[in-house]
């Protein structure tokens, strides 16, 4: 930790139980650390042991938010001016580094929001590998030569970026996905104002320190703390005011809208990341073994806080009876507790208070939509647990997983995300039912089939609308080249990561440059080529 820390924090003084330090933390605007204009702060959490502050974070007003955009307008003409190859460079430092501190990020990770070790360890890791992509991009951003229609005239096509970029991310994937989108709008020369999760402040601040350690100038990233209706909203409005170019935003399906109203309204763009409701079919021809681990996956790890969890488990009605046997000793023989403390379980607490809250409302919906409750019982406190918890259940927010079955079409439980550790199984007639079904929630963002059909696999794959698919894998699994995103309710239709992802951060700037010495005109100087009339009767050969 001590690489990290150096950077700029200062411990406070608290005494946390497992005697880790709380820190004063900070906004890096135009690479100084800042406090909040009015000197308010909020606290981050472990939600695996609540007693344990990390730290105090300044609760950011809309002046800190105006600075902050301020440094990165200062900061744009010198950076888009910087070689491409320059900014690749630094981007791998950051990599390098990312490399170097991985352990004490993934142990921060852990501490501040709760992901199993081994998850942290694969999320850091998406981060490093965003960097190494997009290091070697800097020598390419490429741009086209075209021929023109006009002799003595060339045709150019480069990429330009788009200015200032609003960054706003959740907190259940608070290192991979901020790289998602702030790597390539450095990459294509654009300037970021990063408002962090509030979940997640440390971990933000350790990452920004990361990047100007790596050798970013000042400006190019300002990391801006707060809440939602805050500093994320005070940069919504800046959008309105004329200040931002370009908005990418990782959350719910809900504020995604209204974020695409406020850039449609000002014909800013916007990468919007949304929820989703992702169907797992398996049919009969599935080793069901490896649909049960598929499934269990998909649906208890990261406590089910994934946007490509399981939502609907959509299981062929001829081995549902073997498949719902195998896959509920999974789930009864889950292990949940603190990873930090406990290697092997499954999944650990709720990302925070606030998740935990709006994961019992998700459970009251499912409830009342008339589904079966076949497992689980809500918040595990220390009379409510199940048997392989481990722990002290009090200490932290730690929930059961559940299971809901004879869910169907009509019920509120099939069409929204429960974000948690819940999974609602549907059972499916045949093959297009179950093809029906998987296409029948207003979402598109994951969706996975397990069968050992190739014709069902290809009909899946061609008849699902949805951003990502898995055959006879799990619904999450991303990888940094691959284009992530989502159809329908799940976003607007951009994509992060890969090459794809080049195409939300920066815009086509066709130049022609004449060569000729006069003024040529398109369409009207053209040669006019005459067609020579054909004298053959084709009809003689058929
Ligand atoms: C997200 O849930 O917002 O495929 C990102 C996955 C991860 C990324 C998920 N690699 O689940």
């Amino acid at each position: 930790m001590v690489h990290v820390l150096e950077t700029g924090l200062e411990f406070i003084a608290r005494e946390n139980p497992n005697g880790k330090p709380s820190v004063r933390g900070y906004n890096i605007i135009n690479g100084q650390l800042t406090s909040s204009s009015d000197g308010v702060t909020f606290e981050s959490k472990n939600p695996a042991l609540l007693a344990d502050c990390l730290g105090e974070f300044p609760l950011s007003t809309r002046d800190d938010v105006h600075s902050a955009l301020a440094a990165a307008h200062a900061a744009f003409t010198g950076w888009a001016a910087t070689p491409a190859p320059t900014r690749g460079q630094i981007i791998g430092n950051m990599g390098r580094l990312l490399m170097e501190y991985k352990d004490d990020l993934v142990a921060l990770e852990t501490r501040e929001i709760g992901k199993t070790l081994k998850e942290s360890g694969g999320e850091i890791q998406e981060a490093i590998d965003t960097c190494l992509f997009f290091q070697s991009e800097g020598r390419r951003l490429y741009g086209q030569t075209v021929n023109s229609e006009l002799p003595d005239k060339e045709l150019f096509t480069y990429r330009r970026p788009l200015g200032v970029c609003g960054i706003i991310n959740a907190c259940n994937f608070p290192s991979a996905v901020p790289f998602w989108k702030m790597i390539p709008a450095i990459m294509c020369g654009n300037t970021c104002v990063w408002k962090s999760p509030q979940d997640a402040p440390l971990l933000s601040f350790a990452l920004a320190r990361i990047m100007h350690q790596a050798g970013l100038p000042n400006g190019v990233i300002n990391l801006v703390h707060g809440k939602g209706s805050g500093a994320g909203q005070y940069l919504i409005d800046a959008v309105d005011e004329g200040l931002v170019n370009k908005i990418s935003f990782t959350g719910s399906t809900e504020v995604g809208k209204m974020i695409g109203e406020v850039c449609g309204r000002n014909l800013v763009s916007c990468s919007l990341e949304l929820g989703g409701k992702n169907p797992l079919v398996v049919m009969p021809s599935a080793n069901l073994d490896n649909a049960v681990a598929g499934a269990y996956w998909g649906a208890f790890g990261t406590a089910g806080q994934r946007c490509t969890s399981l939502g609907n488990l959509i299981v062929h009605e001829k081995i549902y009876d073997e498949f719902m046997e195998k896959f509920m000793a999974k789930v009864k023989s889950t292990h949940i507790g603190d990873s930090s403390v406990h290697k092997d379980v499954l999944y650990g607490p709720m990302l925070s208070e606030k998740y935990a809250k709006d994961f019992m409302i998700g459970l009251d919906m499912a409830k009342s939509s008339g589904a079966t409750q076949l497992w689980g019982r809500g918040e595990i406190t220390t009379d409510n647990q199940p048997e392989n918890f481990m722990g002290n259940a009090g200490d932290g927010v730690f929930m059961w997983p559940h299971v809901f079955a004879d869910v169907t079409e009509d019920m509120k439980c099939f069409h929204e995300e429960i974000f948690g550790p819940a999974v609602t199984i549907v059972k499916a007639k045949d093959f297009d039912h179950a093809l029906h079904l998987a296409n029948a929630s207003p979402y598109g963002l994951s969706s996975a089939i397990y069968t050992n059909d190739r014709l069902e696999a290809y009909r899946y794959k061609t008849g699902i609308k949805a951003g990502m698919t898995g055959i006879n894998n799990s619904t999450t699994g991303a990888e940094a080249h691959l284009p992530f995103g989502g159809v329908k309710g799940s976003g607007n239709g951009t994509r992060e990561s890969g090459i794809w992802v080049i195409e939300a951060y920066s815009y086509w700037h066709a130049v022609n440059d004449e060569l000729s010495g006069k003024l040529q005109l398109a369409q009207m100087d053209v040669d006019e080529i005459e067609a020579v009339e054909a004298e053959v009767d084709w009809a003689q050969l058929a």
